[in-house]
């Protein structure tokens, strides 16, 4: 699948008030802001035009943008995010993506969805079971994407220590055509959905970087895991390594930064 555009969100002055499991201290909101306009350029440099929208400091999670819809070739859903503290954020999404799609489906209560326990992985979804994602969101989500065509599966990641979202843990990097891998950390590699995909296992050391995101001819990850940028280049990839170091003080990952299309 080809990318041509992102929607990114400036993150706000308040950003170290988000929700975080870690302890790794409070984010330099001036290094979050650096890190942030590298990663709009990172996905630039792989040929995206960016629809930026404005920091909301009514939200501090709110630049994590991909927990609040999920968009597909034929269409696009809202979610219907597990956080109270975030619940609001769709609103305004859905203006932005109005633009982009003539109908915007939505998860309905009592469901729940974050954007990060979606994987897409060409025309099969795989929805992560998480203290944010319900059974009754990925159902409501698995109808909507059956009626496109899309097949879906589930992990429960709920146990798995670490992983506030699926895609903590895995990442697509296939073209969906004649490249089928996925990245996976070493807790998620026995999970049967992972069975059809060549995976690329990441060391317990390194986990944090599962959370790639494949974006057109790049691959981009982490700065500062040798271990699988190693792997990831010797596959052939050519990677774009980020500094992230300030949005995993609050959970965040490289994929959570856009929503991509
Ligand atoms: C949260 O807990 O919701 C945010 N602090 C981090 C969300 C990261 N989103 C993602 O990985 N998809």
């Amino acid at each position: 699948m080809m990318f041509s555009q992102a929607i990114v969100r400036l993150p706000a002055a308040n950003f170290a008030d988000g929700l975080t499991t870690v302890d790794l201290g409070r984010p330099s909101f001036a290094l979050v802001l650096e890190q942030h306009q590298r990663y709009c350029q990172a996905l630039e440099s792989c040929g995206l035009s960016l629809t930026h929208l404005p920091a909301d400091a009514d939200f501090p999670d709110s630049t994590f943008v991909e927990d609040v819809a999920i968009l597909t070739e034929h269409g696009a859903i809202l979610t219907r995010p597990g956080a109270a503290s975030r619940a609001g954020e769709v609103r305004s999404m859905q203006a932005t993506l109005g633009r982009f799609y003539p109908e915007l489906a939505e998860i309905s209560a009592p469901g729940t969805v974050d954007g990060g326990d979606i994987c897409e992985a060409g025309q099969h979804f795989i929805i992560g079971i998480s203290l944010r994602t319900n059974h009754e969101g990925a159902r409501q989500l698995g109808n909507w994407l059956e009626q496109r065509g899309y097949t879906w599966s589930t992990i429960d990641v709920r146990e798995v220590p670490g992983i506030l979202h699926l895609k903590s843990g895995i990442a697509y990097l296939g073209d969906g055509l004649d490249d089928n891998r996925m990245i996976a950390i070493d807790a998620l590699v026995d999970e049967a959905a992972l069975r059809p995909f060549e995976l690329v296992q990441v060391s317990p050391s390194e986990d944090y970087a599962a959370n790639c995101v494949r974006v057109n001819q790049h691959v981009i990850m982490p700065a500062g895991f040798p271990l699988l940028q190693a792997s990831l280049s010797a596959l052939g990839y050519a990677i774009i390594a980020l500094d992230m170091s300030e949005f995993q003080k609050m959970d965040g990952g490289l994929s959570c930064l856009s929503l991509r299309l």
